[in-house]
């Protein structure tokens, strides 16, 4: 059963200005791209935006297919087309996957079209929305689009501050800040987001973070997860670990003893970057 949090507050100023924006833009728009994280579909999905669009046709993009479990990933596009959505799962730092989701974009541009012709409009351009919380690769999915940098990118949450339209043939397509709901009162979303760098990791409690890791490690991961620290003994207890993490590593601090703190860091963000194994958090069940 997921605990409920009251502590985590994470709503800049500009996510509220973004909301407004997308609302008064959505009227615009022909179609929306809701981009989600592979590694955590449920968690990337954001209860407001699914209000907000629920009148428009919806294609869910699952990113970071690269760093998730393909088979996982795969039964995600099931679940969503059993809901009777839309969905690809998708490499975007691979540009050969670029046909696939053009011809899922081109169904969406060929009912628009027929759409109007009905109404004797012809040639005109087909506007979509690229919407998501922070980090799942809204920005990376234009300029794949457009295969070209046309909007800026970084593994940082937050970086898209303003709204922004980007034209790529006859498809006019709006880049969106990351938006999250005003209060996640959901630990094990919260979690989950900042497991995968949806959320800055600082909002929750680090030993959290570690303790989530190394448990979803432990149960799923653990061969990959020993081999990559050299870790020959079958340890369990985190403590342990992590003082073989900084044994192997050669963290140490000044008088001698082990830096658990720098081992916890590395473990961290190898484990966030997939360098440890690639994983999915959330399972279709
Ligand atoms: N490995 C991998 N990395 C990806 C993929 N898609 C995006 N990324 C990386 O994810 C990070 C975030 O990408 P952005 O496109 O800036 O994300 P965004 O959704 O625009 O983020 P905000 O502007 O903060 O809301 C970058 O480091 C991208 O290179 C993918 O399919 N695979
Ligand atoms: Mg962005």
């Amino acid at each position: 059963m997921n605990q409920k949090v009251k502590n985590i507050h994470w709503f800049p100023g500009h996510m509220k200005k973004a909301i407004n924006k997308i609302e008064e833009s959505l009227k615009m728009v022909d179609f929306v791209i809701e981009v989600l994280d592979s590694r955590a579909p449920l968690s990337t999905q954001n209860e407001y935006i699914e209000k907000v669009i629920k009148q428009k046709p919806t294609l869910y993009v699952l990113t970071k297919k690269d760093l998730s479990i393909e088979e996982e990933a795969n039964k995600w596009i099931t679940y969503f087309e059993k809901e009777g959505k839309k969905a690809i799962a998708i490499n975007l730092k691979d540009q050969a996957s670029l046909n696939t989701i053009f011809k899922k974009i081109v169904e969406f541009c060929r009912e628009k079209d027929e759409k109007y012709a009905k109404k004797g409009i012809k040639n005109i351009s087909t506007r979509a929305m690229i919407i998501g919380i922070p980090n799942v690769g809204k920005s990376t999915l234009i300029n794949y689009l457009a295969k070209k940098s046309v909007t800026k990118v970084e593994n940082k949450p937050g970086l898209t501050k303003n709204v922004r339209w980007v034209k790529i043939d006859k498809l006019e397509v709006m880049d969106t800040p990351g938006i999250l709901e005003p209060q996640l009162e959901d630990k094990t979303k919260a979690m989950n987001l900042a497991l995968i760098g949806g959320i800055k990791q600082e909002i929750l409690p680090k030993e959290e973070l570690l303790e989530a890791s190394l448990n979803y490690l432990l149960a799923n991961h653990k061969e990959e997860l020993f081999k990559r620290y050299n870790i020959e003994e079958n340890i369990q207890k985190h403590s342990e670990i992590l003082a073989k993490i900084a044994k192997r590593r050669g963290f140490l601090l000044k008088d001698g003893e082990l830096d658990l703190l720098k081992a916890q860091d590395i473990l961290l963000n190898e484990f966030r970057n997939g360098i440890i194994c690639k994983y999915t958090l959330e399972r279709v069940n």
